[in-house]
């Protein structure tokens, strides 16, 4: 039985609405990566942060799934094999899309994490700096995201992925940000066969056997289709 791994960045879900983060008017041109993204941020000022969270767990709220989640989804019902989804987006725009058992490396906009104790809980849509964790009481809530110098989540389970897959799939991101960038590389030492599907191809596109240049809603719910009907 064969098994397929998909990365997804925030291209998949540009087309819900959401910003994606380096486009010329993306979220780092309108905001310094290191005052919004970082714990070193967090400390210095953290209501800026929590407001910079608020208002795109607001905006998430407010956006729906496009054909390109929702073929993922359909992808994961009909495929003979395994389909595993790995998304660096902190939206639910998978799930609300219809599929199951996402992996969010970059942690989750509806999720809230306790500093102090490591306790998660469900996000108020409006967070607030100083909030108490439910379980130890202590004022140390934070967005409950993965920022930089932090450990993604799941790692030794998306390497297990990747060391088992034999289709690798990155939708919808620039290959800039580590260890993200970095599974390609792994799904080839695998012996997996890659595809890249983003608007452009990227500066990390030569690692990929094959390319699928345009919108993810177009783009994806093709290759979908060409999948399944390769199986029958
Ligand atoms: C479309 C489309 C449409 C548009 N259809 N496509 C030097 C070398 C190597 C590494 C490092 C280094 N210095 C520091 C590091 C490590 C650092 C890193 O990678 N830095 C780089 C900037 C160099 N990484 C970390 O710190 C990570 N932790 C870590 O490494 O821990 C140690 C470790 C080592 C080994 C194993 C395990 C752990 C943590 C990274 C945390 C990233 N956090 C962010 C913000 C938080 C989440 C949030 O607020 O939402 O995550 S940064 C931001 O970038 C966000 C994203 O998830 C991430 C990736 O961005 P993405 O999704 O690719 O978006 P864009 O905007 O870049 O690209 C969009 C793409 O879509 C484009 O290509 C468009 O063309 C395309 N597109 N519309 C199809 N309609």
């Amino acid at each position: 039985m064969s098994k397929i791994t998909i990365l997804t960045g925030a291209g998949i879900s540009a087309e819900s609405g959401l910003e994606t983060f380096r486009a010329a008017d993306g979220l780092w041109a309108q905001h310094r990566v290191e005052d919004v993204a970082t714990p070193e941020g967090f400390e210095r000022d953290p209501k800026l942060v929590v407001d910079f969270y608020n208002a795109r767990r607001k905006q998430a709220s407010e956006v729906s799934p496009n054909a390109a989640h929702k073929a993922l989804a359909r992808l994961q019902q009909m495929y003979a094999g395994q389909v595993v989804i790995v998304t660096q987006n902190v939206d639910d725009l998978h799930e609300q899309g219809g599929a199951t058992g996402v992996i969010h490396m970059h942690g989750a906009l509806k999720s809230a994490l306790c500093a102090a104790c490591g306790n998660r809980w469900a996000a108020p849509i409006v967070m607030a700096h100083g909030d108490a964790c439910p379980v130890c009481t202590r004022p140390s809530a934070r967005p409950d995201i993965v920022w930089f110098g932090e450990m993604p989540y799941q790692m030794d389970e998306i390497f297990d992925h990747l060391m088992e897959t034999d289709i690798f799939a990155a939708i919808g991101t620039s290959g800039n940000v580590y260890p993200a960038a970095g599974f390609v590389a792994e799904a080839r030492r695998s012996g997996a066969h890659t595809v890249e599907l983003n608007l452009e191809r990227t500066a990390a596109g030569n690692q990929f056997a094959e390319h699928r240049v345009g919108p993810a809603s177009k783009e994806v719910p093709q290759w979908v289709d060409d999948l399944l009907a390769s199986q029958k």
